[in-house]
């Protein structure tokens, strides 16, 4: 069976908890002692992901790290409806973005939230601000969508890309950043708890 190396506060392994989930996949997860007991950064799982991070799956002969590459692959293998990831290029190219956009400027808050709740040395006004600046980006982008009549980041249904962008921002009050201002957002993470299959995680509440 599919195995995933998780922690359960990560928001990283949350995107993958939350997929599998959502396409009704059954899989084990291996607990990572990340705090306080550094288990990712340990010579034993440097063998299995040398940059030290979680989450990373394991499915057959294939070891996967990155929470996007790997919805990418189990959308990809396991989707047979392919909705959440379209085989067409434009929309492939525009998921594409948004999943860079989840790992990277998003990441931001998850760096707020460890300075907050696991005493990581960040400069936390600098994230915060941004983070911030992710959001609007994300909000205007979705406020855009509504005015097209539509619900999700990409496309007529929820994608991968609704997936990544949802944890960091729907868990941003854990590092100081309340989303009063993001009136589009709030209305996403509404949306996205109706999905059949949404799973919640600490700090995640089903509504
Ligand atoms: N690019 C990776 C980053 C994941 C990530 O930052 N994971 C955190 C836990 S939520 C981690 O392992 N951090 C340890 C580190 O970066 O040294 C992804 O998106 O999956």
């Amino acid at each position: 069976m599919m195995q995933l190396y998780d922690y359960v506060l990560s928001g990283s392994c949350y995107k993958v908890r939350l997929f599998l989930s959502m396409i009704g996949k059954d899989f084990e997860t291996i607990p990572v002692d990340y705090y306080p007991g550094g288990e990712h950064k340990t010579p034993e799982f440097l063998e299995i992901n040398p940059l030290g991070q979680i989450p990373v799956l394991r499915d057959g002969d294939l070891t996967l790290r990155d929470a996007q590459a790997i919805l990418v692959y189990l959308a990809g293998r396991y989707d047979t409806g392919r909705t959440w990831y379209p085989e067409d290029a434009e929309t492939q190219g525009q998921i594409a973005m948004w999943l860079s956009f989840a790992g990277g400027e998003i990441m931001n808050s998850s760096a707020a939230r460890l300075h907050d709740m696991l005493f990581y040395d960040f400069d936390i006004d600098k994230v915060r601000a941004a983070a911030r600046a992710a959001f609007r980006v994300l909000d205007d982008h979705l406020t855009e969508r509504e005015i097209d009549g539509a619900d999700w980041i990409v496309g007529d249904a929820p994608t991968i890309a609704d997936i990544a962008c949802f944890p960091y921002v729907a868990l941003s009050g854990d590092g100081g950043i309340p989303l009063d201002d993001y009136n589009a957002i709030r209305r996403w993470i509404a949306r996205f708890k109706t999905i059949p299959g949404f799973t919640i995680m600490p700090g995640i509440h089903a509504n």
